[in-house]
């Protein structure tokens, strides 16, 4: 049976979305692959084609997180049989997941465009690494999206290091399900049928090599992976390290981009969602008897009594600490660079005025459409 909209993830929000777009005949697509010029995207039916940004597109986007990513709904204009098919509009998100891009900028990088289950793939070894997690917990927090964790590789480590792991990771959170696979057999990974029914999107996260490919191998299964050529492609690459982002329809129903292993987890967050996250170190701030309170050696600090007495975890006190931090410096670094675009436009103008004034002098046409 051919793909249908509904099997890609289409809804009735987008479906009222797109009205204005099926009278100018344009199609709804769902975009599985960035290939920087070009993108692949799916269309009803299952055909996928490959489509360009238009120019229109491209100069509305106010930043690069505004740009079609991969899950995407867009519409597609594939008239007049002439050139390649141009993507006119992006449709709202209704899921972001994104972090802050790696290295100095503050800008926003968008991992996965619509996902309804964000899954975050470690293992209870050498990835396990509670403090990450957390930045994972802060940031599906902030995306709209569901939080499942794997806790992967099971089948390396004595069980009980593996029920600690997951336990010590589902204290972090009530919001967050956990559970424990192994990518080199199917049971553990019926798990994650169960989160991926027809239309579900899931996208997996994490470090590199803690299985995420492995895992899509596993869903996709030895038959299936013959049968669908498209896809077959990309789990010959499964032992492989992931280099783009993929989006990939499961023959079972559900859908799961892949992603290549992320090294840093930045913060892309809010003030708001954070202090949702430590509402319990919040309240006790509060009580703080001083309210410029360092928490070290003040009087009557509700922090360190409440550490004192064994009811707040230092640690996760410190991580609080540091995420605050983490903010704070974001927030300013946005404001820097909202100056220096400020900076820069009101020096574009000067050149365009003095350009306008040299131009005016030569006697040449002032209105540059004109000329
Ligand atoms: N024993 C065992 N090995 C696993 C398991 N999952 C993955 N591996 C192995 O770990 C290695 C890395 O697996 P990948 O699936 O490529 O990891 P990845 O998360 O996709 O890595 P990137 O694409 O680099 O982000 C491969 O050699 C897999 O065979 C598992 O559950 N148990
Ligand atoms: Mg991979
Ligand atoms: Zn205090």
């Amino acid at each position: 049976m051919p793909l249908t909209l509904a099997d890609l993830g289409w809804n009735d929000a987008f479906e009222a979305e797109f009205q204005p777009f099926y009278k100018k005949s344009w199609k709804p697509g769902r975009l599985i692959r960035d290939n920087k010029i070009t993108y692949g995207a799916l269309l009803d039916g299952g055909d996928e084609l490959e489509v360009v940004m238009s120019g229109d597109v491209y100069h509305r986007a106010e930043n690069d997180a505004a740009l079609p990513a991969v899950g995407d709904w867009v519409a597609i204009d594939t008239g007049r049989a002439m050139d390649e098919p141009v993507i006119r509009e992006r449709l709202s998100r209704q899921t972001c997941f994104s972090r802050k891009a790696p290295g100095k900028s503050s800008a926003e990088q968008v991992i996965a465009a619509n996902a309804d289950v964000v899954i975050v793939v470690t293992d209870a070894d050498a990835d396990f690494n509670l403090r990450r997690m957390e930045r994972y917990i802060a940031l599906t927090a902030r995306s709209g999206s569901k939080l499942v964790v794997l806790v992967n590789k099971s089948d390396l480590f004595p069980a009980e290091q593996n029920e600690q792991a997951a336990e010590e990771i589902r204290q972090l959170s009530s919001d967050v399900e956990v559970h424990i696979t192994t990518a080199i057999n199917s049971e553990g990974v019926e798990v994650i049928r169960t989160y991926l029914k027809k239309g579900v999107t899931g996208t997996l996260v994490g470090s590199s090599g803690v299985g995420k490919s492995s895992l899509v191998n596993q869903l996709l299964g030895g038959e299936e992976w013959q049968i669908t050529a498209e896809v077959n492609e990309v789990s010959g690459k499964g032992r492989h390290t992931t280099t783009a982002r993929e989006l990939m329809v499961l023959r079972e129903g559900g859908i799961l981009i892949d992603n290549p292993g992320i090294r840093e987890v930045h913060m892309w967050t809010d003030e708001k969602t954070l202090r949702e996250q430590f509402a319990d170190i919040e309240a006790l701030v509060m009580q703080c008897k001083f309210h410029d309170c360092k928490h070290g050696s003040d009087k009557g600090c509700a922090i360190r009594t409440a550490v004192e007495g064994g009811e707040l975890d230092v640690e996760r006190y410190e991580s609080f600490l540091r995420l605050d931090e983490e903010i704070a410096k974001l927030s300013l670094r946005r404001k820097r660079g909202q100056m220096n675009i400020e900076r820069r436009a009101k020096r574009d103008h000067r050149v365009k005025a003095r350009n306008l004034a040299d131009r005016v002098e030569l006697g040449e046409d002032a209105d540059p459409n004109n000329r």
